[in-house]
């Protein structure tokens, strides 16, 4: 496979954990919805493959990207997951409008990880074009919705390890 044939979801990393255990949010915006549908899509099958409970898993959706972060913070508010994961796709268009909606969502959702102290995944696309976003929405280069959904179990299992650890079973290197 050539490396423009990559499949940049298909990265070798440190092992999975088991997700049972844990509560999961899904918010996805509609604009675009030909390729959040798919990333939604392929985060939920991501988490169910992994352990995840269906009963565990809330998906909403929020009209546009820009509105990712107050529907991520309603779901940390009034469903108590461990876990948000943000899925929007914002296409390069002629105007500034790309580049507000892309800052915000990205500030935002940062905010959103210090202030709760918990795994809000940026599973938004940024393409140049919508082929671009079809090749990473389950096209040659994987589906990017699989990968939030394993980043969020990560840090949701490197959580809980360093939570143990701090309760007396002591550091592992
Ligand atoms: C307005 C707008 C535009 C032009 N483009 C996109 C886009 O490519 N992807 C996306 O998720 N949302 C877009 N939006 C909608 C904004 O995110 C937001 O919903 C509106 O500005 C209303 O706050």
């Amino acid at each position: 496979m050539s490396s423009t044939h990559k499949n940049l979801s298909a990265f070798e990393g440190s092992e999975v954990p088991n997700a049972s255990e844990f509560k999961f949010a899904i918010i996805v915006s509609e604009w675009n919805y030909e390729i959040t549908g798919a990333l939604k899509d392929g985060a939920l099958n991501t988490l169910l493959t992994n352990g995840a409970k269906n009963e565990n898993i809330f998906i909403k959706h929020v009209p546009g990207s820009f509105e990712l972060t107050l529907g991520a913070q309603y779901a940390a508010e009034y469903l108590e997951v461990d876990a948000v994961i943000c899925i929007g796709c914002v296409i390069q268009g002629e105007t500034k409008h790309f580049d507000f909606i892309c800052d915000a969502v990205a500030k935002g959702i940062t905010n959103l990880n210090i202030k709760y102290n918990k795994p809000f995944i940026f599973g938004v696309l940024t393409p140049n074009n919508q082929q671009q976003a079809l090749d990473r929405a389950g096209g040659k280069h994987g589906n990017k919705g699989d990968e939030a959904a394993i980043t969020a179990i990560k840090m949701l299992g490197l959580k809980k390890s360093l939570k143990k650890s701090e309760s007396g079973l002591g550091f592992k290197r």
